[in-house]
């Protein structure tokens, strides 16, 4: 039996402002084709569908279609609820959908009942264990978890009552979903924080007893221990920390005895990230960054004082710049008190000083004259 793993679609989310939806739902249709050409029965994704709870309309029109297009291309779809969505909302007529082979799953009372899908192969049926995202506060209650508020013992309980029910269904396939922070994980720069401080970590061990698990939450392709467990990622970067990724998914075939065989497949890049550091004027005429006239940028510009308008100039060149960072030589940097640097200059050198700092030109004469006359008046009015 084959399954696509994949996680943290994020529709809706922008790029530093920028909209990514085409990107996104063009990731999707890959992912349908593969569904085509690999013969796969079940795509998993394991969390953070949309990127807010209350997704703008383009999205949940990108979701539905989505959704409907790896079922067209033959899968069984089992989806879980990540931190960023919402659990009620996204499980909006889940019963009517799975019985269309779309299995939504948000709430966690559902633990000990999985998605049964049955053997083409001769083999057993095909358990899949669907967790959603919990948060503490209110898994505890639902779980009866009296006063344990950590991920890792509401989740714990939880995958128990899997564990539970796979125990009740004889020799079988399983596989759970979960949408959470295993320990050891790599973060980056686009997940949010599930709790300050490293709370939110959830030992390997709490994932025991299915053939795979399929993780979701983190944003980089990540496998652990023999293989057993893995984050898909994210099928798109969605930060500049993402810049070495691999975005893809992972075609785990589960058969009837043989060992378990786990597969990269990479998701055609669309555009890649690309970091330049330089001045502005070496960014904008250096054919050594030429490779990055089609990627999103990310510039660190390093003139001692920013220049005018620089992101709209590096976009002349760069149509994809996103970010800018600033970080000018040290040796340009001026370590002394503010104190000690205006002591002994006078009113108009000062607002030179000025002018030459905001603007990146040496105050005009004109301009001179005029501050000249403003500060006598001042200064004779206050005399
Ligand atoms: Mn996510």
């Amino acid at each position: 039996m084959r399954f696509l793993h994949t996680s943290d679609w994020h529709l809706g989310r922008t790029f530093h402002g920028a909209g990514l939806l085409d990107e996104q739902v063009a990731a999707i249709d890959a992912m349908a084709e593969m569904v085509r050409a690999e013969g796969i029965d079940v795509v998993v994704v394991a969390g953070d569908l949309y990127d807010r709870q209350i997704p703008p309309a383009d999205a949940v029109t990108a979701l539905s279609e989505g959704l409907s297009r790896l079922r067209s291309a033959g899968a069984t779809v089992v989806a879980i609820t990540g931190n960023h969505d919402s659990p009620v909302r996204l499980r909006f007529g889940d019963r009517l959908l799975a019985q269309a082979g779309v299995h939504l799953r948000g709430d966690v009372r559902g633990a000990g009942t999985p998605v049964v899908v049955p053997a083409s192969d001769g083999g057993s049926d095909v358990f899949v264990y669907p967790i959603p995202y919990l948060e503490p506060e209110v898994a505890r209650h639902q779980l009866a978890a009296g006063s344990e508020r950590t991920h890792e013992a509401v989740l714990g309980l939880a995958l128990d009552r899997a564990r539970a029910d796979l125990a009740t269904r004889g020799p079988a396939r399983s596989l759970a979903v979960a949408h959470a922070f295993a320990a050891g994980g790599v973060p980056c720069d686009s997940e949010r924080v599930l709790r300050v401080g490293g709370g939110d970590r959830v030992s390997l061990g709490c994932f025991d007893g299915f053939d795979y698990v399929a993780l979701g939450h983190l944003h980089g392709r990540q496998v652990f221990g023999d293989g057993r467990m893995r984050y898909s990622g994210s099928p798109l970067p969605y930060s500049f920390s993402e810049r070495a990724h691999r975005k893809g998914v992972w075609v785990v075939d589960i058969p009837p005895e043989a060992p378990l065989h786990v597969e990269a497949v990479d998701l055609p890049v669309q555009r890649e990230l690309a970091a330049v550091r330089g001045t502005l004027d070496e960014l904008l005429r250096s054919p050594e960054f030429a490779e990055a006239e089609e990627c999103w940028v990310q510039a660190t510009l390093t003139d001692v004082v920013l220049p005018r308008d620089c992101m709209g100039r590096l976009r002349q060149r760069f149509k994809w710049a996103a970010s800018l960072l600033h970080d000018p030589p040290l040796t340009a940097l001026d370590h002394r008190t503010y104190r000690e640097r205006v002591a002994g200059r006078g009113d108009v050198e000062l607002v030179a000083d000025f002018v030459a700092h905001v603007t990146g030109e040496p105050a005009a004469d004109d301009d001179l004259s005029v501050c000249r006359e403003v500060v006598d008046e001042v200064s004779a009015a206050v005399a």
